[in-house]
């Protein structure tokens, strides 16, 4: 008899930033491995890919938001069902990485979480991320993560440096949070049925006694 393979999970991932980060650059670098020098920054788009992570197969799902949502209902829907986020700010650009906090305050109100929730913390353009043109330090970006308990890295959609990492890193915190609930249910679900042959433990004496 022949065994049905079973089916990969899919793990739902969305790109989030103000407008011109390098959302769609870093999208389509990760999905293609080419760099887009141009991309419509009004265009929302979902992108699959099957990759190998270290607990098996997956199928990626990448929803890459175009920035003019920013603070609307469509942006709060975007962020509904996802498992993980990557929050991205240009190195080159303050008032993007002043965006993060806000957005990631959001994220955790729509999906009425707490803190646990797999997001990356991402300062793209490392490219251009020279002394004259950093305007995010390190430690400033770092510091930023770990008030979050996330990973920082600067990634670079145009040499690609790092930008492999990134994905599989926020693919595995997603994976482990998945792993994390279906153990918890089956730890409830185990705990019911005790609950209940216990039950039915005390009805069968209390028969007895009858
Ligand atoms: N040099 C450089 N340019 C980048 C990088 N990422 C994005 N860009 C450019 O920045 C602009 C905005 O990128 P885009 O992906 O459209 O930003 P989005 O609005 O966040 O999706 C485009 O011209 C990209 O080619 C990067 O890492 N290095
Ligand atoms: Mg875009």
């Amino acid at each position: 008899m022949s065994r049905v393979p079973p089916v990969p999970p899919t793990h739902r991932l969305v790109m989030v930033g103000t407008g011109g980060v390098g959302k769609s650059a870093l999208t389509v670098k990760f999905i293609s491995g080419d760099f887009v020098q141009e991309y419509d920054p009004t265009k929302a788009d979902s992108y699959t890919k099957q990759m190998q992570l270290e607990d098996g197969p997956c199928v990626v799902d990448i929803l890459d938001t175009a920035g003019q949502e920013d603070y609307s209902a469509i942006q709060d829907n975007f962020y509904r069902h996802r498992d993980g986020f990557m929050l991205v700010f240009s190195l080159c650009e303050y008032e993007s990485f002043q965006a993060m906090p806000q957005l990631r305050e959001r994220i955790l109100r729509v999906l009425d979480a707490a803190d646990d929730v797999p997001v990356v913390l991402v300062g793209n353009k490392y490219d251009l991320a020279t002394r004259a043109y950093r305007r995010v330090s390190v430690e400033e970006a770092q510091e930023l993560a770990l008030s979050w308990n996330a990973m920082y890295l600067e990634t670079s959609a145009k040499t690609g440096q790092n930008v492999e990492t990134a994905y599989r890193e926020l693919l595995r915190l997603v994976s482990r949070a998945k792993l994390r609930q279906s153990l918890a249910h089956r730890q409830k679900q185990a705990h019911h049925l005790k609950e209940a042959q216990l039950g039915a433990g005390r009805k069968d004496k209390a028969c007895v006694v009858m």
